[in-house]
């Protein structure tokens, strides 16, 4: 499974992507359709399909330190962002393997579409 998974692939350096910060743990790209003028994905090297699946709270600490960190060298960091992890179908996931979005420079509306 994981070894036909799109984002393992990303993270492999087997299918090239727009990298924007990386680490032993995660790795950050931006999203091929963007829907903010920032929209940077984080994703753990590892495959874990969703939320619903994470075992480690390490690696959910990791993610979000990432995502942080993206969005303080996207320089939306003060005026604001948005982390969603979205989650199995009625939460709108397409790509079965753990992310965040990172979403800013534009307000965000809510409720959410
Ligand atoms: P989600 O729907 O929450 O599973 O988000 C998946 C996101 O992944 C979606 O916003 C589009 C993005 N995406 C899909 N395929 C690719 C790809 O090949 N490269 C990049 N950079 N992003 C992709």
């Amino acid at each position: 499974m994981a070894d036909q998974c799109l984002f393992c692939r990303i993270a492999s350096g087997e299918i090239p992507a727009k990298i924007v910060a990386e680490d032993a743990t995660c790795i950050a790209i931006r999203d091929v359709n963007p829907q903010a003028p920032v929209h940077v994905l984080v994703i753990p090297r590892a495959h874990v399909a969703s939320l619903n699946e994470v075992t480690s709270p390490a690696l959910m600490a990791d993610v979000l330190q990432m995502a942080r960190e993206v969005a303080k060298q996207e320089g939306i960091a003060a005026s604001g962002y948005r982390v969603v992890f979205n989650t199995n179908s009625d939460g709108g996931q397409s790509v079965i393997h753990l992310h965040a979005h990172v979403l800013g420079g534009r307000h965000m509306g809510w409720p959410p579409g």
